[in-house]
Order: C-alpha cells, then structure tokens, then sequence
C-alpha cells in the first residue's frame, strides 16, 4: 500500500556548489546491507565506537568509530588514547576502493583520490551534528560521505562561518555525497535526523549511519 498513489519525487544528482556533488541512490541494496554489516562489526573494536567526549567536556550526541586512521578532536592519531588506547583498525582495501569509484562516479574522474582513513557515525533518532568545517586532514582531496538508514536533513554551509547561506539538502539511505574542491572547507553539519525512515530490510533496527572517506595526507 504505500507510494502508489503519491509516488516519491525522482531525487536527481546536483551539484549543491562547485564541488560538492550529490547521488541520490548510488549504493544498491546489496551494498548498503554489506556496509551495515561491516559497521556492526567495526562497532566492536578494536576501538569501540564511542561518543566523542570535546575538550571543553562536552560529548557528542553521535557515535563514531574510526578506521586508518584515529580522529580525536582535534587531529588524527594511529592509537584511541582518548578511548581505550587500542591501534585503530586498518581501513579495508575494498572500502578505499569504494571511495575511489564515488569520487569517480562525482568528477568523472577520480583523480588518484587515496583514502587513509573513514569515520563511522551513527545517529539515533535525537543525534545531531553542529556546523563545523573538517580541517584536520592535510590533503585538499575531496571528502566521500555515504548514507545508510534514516533520512536525515544535512546542512551544506559556506568557508566563511556557521551561518547563513546555507543550502539543507535531505539525504536518503544510498545517496553518495562528494566534498571536493572550494566545498572542501565548508561548515556543514546535521541539524535533524528523520527517525523511523530508514528501510527495515537494512536490519538496523532504527538510526543512521554516515561513512565518510578521507585522504589525511599524513
Ligand atoms: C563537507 N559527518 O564526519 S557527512 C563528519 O552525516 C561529518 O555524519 C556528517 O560532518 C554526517 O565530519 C556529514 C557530509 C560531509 C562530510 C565531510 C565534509 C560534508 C563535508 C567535509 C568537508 C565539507
Ligand atoms: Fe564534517
């Protein structure tokens, strides 16, 4: 019974600002269960995913867990001292693969784009993400975000601070997002998470996840 008489709007690539590309539905399926799966399993350690905890003792209200390479505010580190101390795991071949082929599928071209590491964030229902620009990695590569469970509302910004303007564009399981170029230093963040969206044939039991691939030049 559902969207038969009121089907969903074909949601069509865009790019947002020079640089910042948009693919709606770009992971199958298959793919996003895959991923789902290997989250689960990188949840668990060797660094447990965890709620960052900021300098000034606030703590974030999304999980992250890290692979290649350990983001602790505010650098990358090889070992979670601020967690448990453990070697943060390796970034599988198949998942820099996967980067390669988005910045591909984005620029049409993928410009020997070589991610070190991935960042893993899950949100429930009531997570959300402050405006801030990512700027601890060396490299000027561009940044792959993937999407996987509930919509969320995500705040595209512009490099000069938090506010306006500002473009709040609805990602969807699957959709693949690419940073690169001027949109590489953007404030962006996730103002809301649309929870009980996400399809129940992922197996995730409500929330979302963000898997993000970076180049850290380190
Ligand atoms: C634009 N994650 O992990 S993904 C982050 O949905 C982060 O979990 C959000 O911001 C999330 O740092 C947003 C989209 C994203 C990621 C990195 C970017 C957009 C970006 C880096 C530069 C510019
Ligand atoms: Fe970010």
């Amino acid at each position: 019974m559902s969207g038969t008489l009121f089907p969903p709007e074909p949601r069509e690539r865009a790019e947002v600002a020079p640089g910042a590309v948009h693919v709606p539905g770009w992971l199958s399926i298959e793919r996003q269960r895959e991923l789902v799966a290997a989250c689960r399993g990188w949840a668990r350690g060797p660094v447990p995913i965890r709620h960052t905890v900021l300098p000034g003792g606030g703590v974030m209200s999304v999980q992250t867990v890290c692979l290649g390479w350990h983001w602790k505010p505010y650098r990358y580190v090889r070992t979670a001292d601020d967690v448990n101390g453990a070697a943060v795991a390796e970034l599988p071949g198949w998942l820099a693969e996967l980067g390669r082929d988005a910045v591909r599928e984005a620029y049409g071209d993928d410009g020997g784009y070589r991610p070190d590491a991935a960042l893993v964030n899950f949100y429930d229902g009531a997570a959300r993400m402050g405006m801030h620009q990512d700027r601890e990695e060396r490299s000027r590569a561009p940044v792959v975000s993937l999407s996987i469970g509930d919509s969320c509302v995500f705040r595209f910004g512009n490099t000069e601070g938090r506010g306006r303007p500002y473009t709040d564009v609805e990602l969807l399981s699957g959709d693949l997002f690419v940073f690169g170029g001027p949109s590489r230093f953007a404030f962006h963040g996730v103002p809301k998470v649309l929870a009980g969206t996400g399809d129940p044939a992922l197996g995730m039991r409500g929330g979302r996840l963000n898997v993000t691939l970076r180049e850290t030049g380190l």
